[in-house]
C-alpha cells in the first residue's frame, strides 16, 4: 500500500482526533528524521502507522493476541491498551504490507520504549509525545527543543513524565517502561549529563 492509501485507510478506521494525531506524528517524525539523519520515508511510514490498532477495545486487543499466539505479559494482561503497539505492528505487516523490521520495531515499542532503541524507534517514541496536537504534558516547549538538540535526554524526560503521571494516577506500570527509564537514566548519567 502506498502512503496515500494508508492515510485513507487510517482515516476510515480511526476517530478524527486520533487521525489528526497520527498525521501530527508522521510530520514530526519526518522533521526529526531530517535533524538526526534517519530515512524520511521510514519515519513517515512508522509515524503514520504507529497507532493503527488504537481503534480496538482492550478486549479486542487481548483477543487478537490470544488468537494469533502473541505473548502477553502480566502488565499487558492488566492493561491491554498497552498492546496497541504490538498489534499495530502485526497490522502494519498484514494489512499495510510493511516488511521493514525497523518500521515494525518503531510501531511495536512506541508506548513503553525499550533499552537500546534504534534511531527510528527513538524518533517515533518522541514524536508521539511532542507532535503539535499534544497539549497536556508539562514543559512541552522544553521537550520540543530537546527533541532536536539531545534525543536521548528527550527520551528520558518523556519516560520520567510518563512514570510520574502513572504513579500519580495509581496506574499499573509496565516493567518495560521502568526498564527503559533505568537504561536511559544510567546511560545519560555515565555521560556525565545528569
Ligand atoms: O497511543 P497514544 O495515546 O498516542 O500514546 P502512547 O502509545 O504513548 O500511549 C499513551 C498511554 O500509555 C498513556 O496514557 C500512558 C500509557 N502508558 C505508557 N507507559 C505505560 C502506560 N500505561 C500503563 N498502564 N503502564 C505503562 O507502563
Ligand atoms: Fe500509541
Ligand atoms: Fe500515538
Amino acid at each position: 500500500m502506498d502512503e496515500r492509501q494508508m492515510e485513507k485507510d487510517l482515516e476510515s478506521v480511526l476517530k478524527p482526533k486520533r487521525f489528526r494525531h497520527t498525521i501530527g506524528v508522521k510530520y514530526t517524525s519526518v522533521c526529526m528524521a531530517m535533524r538526526w539523519g534517519e530515512d524520511l520515508n521510514k519515519a513517515a511510514c512508522a509515524g503514520l502507522l504507529h497507532d493503527c490498532a488504537k481503534y480496538l477495545s482492550p478486549e479486542q486487543l487481548l483477543a487478537f493476541c490470544h488468537e494469533n499466539g502473541l505473548h502477553v505479559t502480566e502488565a499487558e494482561e492488566a492493561n491491554p491498551g498497552l498492546l496497541h503497539g504490538l498489534v499495530g505492528a502485526c497490522f502494519a505487516r498484514t494489512r499495510y504490507g510493511i516488511e521493514d523490521e525497523e518500521i515494525l520495531g518503531a510501531i511495536t515499542w512506541h508506548t513503553t520504549g525499550r533499552p537500546e532503541m534504534t534511531l527510528l524507534e527513538k524518533i517515533v517514541f518522541t514524536a508521539d509525545y511532542i507532535e503539535p496536537g499534544r497539549d497536556q504534558a508539562p514543559q512541552l516547549d522544553v521537550l520540543r527543543q530537546l527533541a532536536f538538540t539531545d534525543l536521548d535526554q528527550a527520551v528520558l524526560m518523556i519516560l520520567k513524565q510518563t512514570l510520574d503521571y502513572l504513579r500519580d494516577e495509581g496506574e499499573v506500570i509496565d516493567p518495560q517502561t521502568e526498564v527503559t527509564y533505568n537504561y536511559y537514566y544510567n546511560m545519560i548519567k555515565k555521560e556525565g549529563k545528569i
